[in-house]
């Protein structure tokens, strides 16, 4: 599988403001905010996109869900409200090919997204 510039941040071979880390998940402030919070979280493990998702991986997606919430409540904007956003390929303009899920908050966010 290849490597990513996120396997390099959670190597701490690139710089990057992490905000959150445990066994499965690492989390850090998207370089591009979209708002006032923007927090990325990335597996450890380098899974491309959802679409490489295994069976066998399903917590891998949970950790991410769990990570969100948990720092959504740590931080205290959890009952304001955020939004959690996978991007998938070309359409959804996904940028970086190992999975992470958007973590935005901090203004009222608009529906449908752009
Ligand atoms: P996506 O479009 O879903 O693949 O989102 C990739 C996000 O990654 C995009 O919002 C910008 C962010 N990003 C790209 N390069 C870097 C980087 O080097 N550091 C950080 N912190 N974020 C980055």
């Amino acid at each position: 599988m290849s490597d990513t510039l996120f396997s390099k941040i959670i190597r701490r071979e690139i710089p990057a403001d992490i905000v959150f880390e445990n066994a499965h998940v690492v989390g850090f402030r998207d370089l591009n905010p979209q708002a006032p919070v923007h927090v990325l979280f990335v597996p450890r493990e380098p899974v491309p996109t959802l679409n490489d998702l295994r069976h066998d991986q399903a917590e891998l997606a949970g950790q991410l869900l769990l990570a969100a919430a948990h720092y959504a409540r740590e931080q205290g904007f959890a009952e304001a409200g955020y939004r959690t956003v996978i991007n998938t390929n070309a359409d959804a303009g996904q940028s970086v090919f190992h999975i992470h899920l958007h973590l935005l908050a901090g203004r009222t966010l608009s529906w449908p997204p752009g």
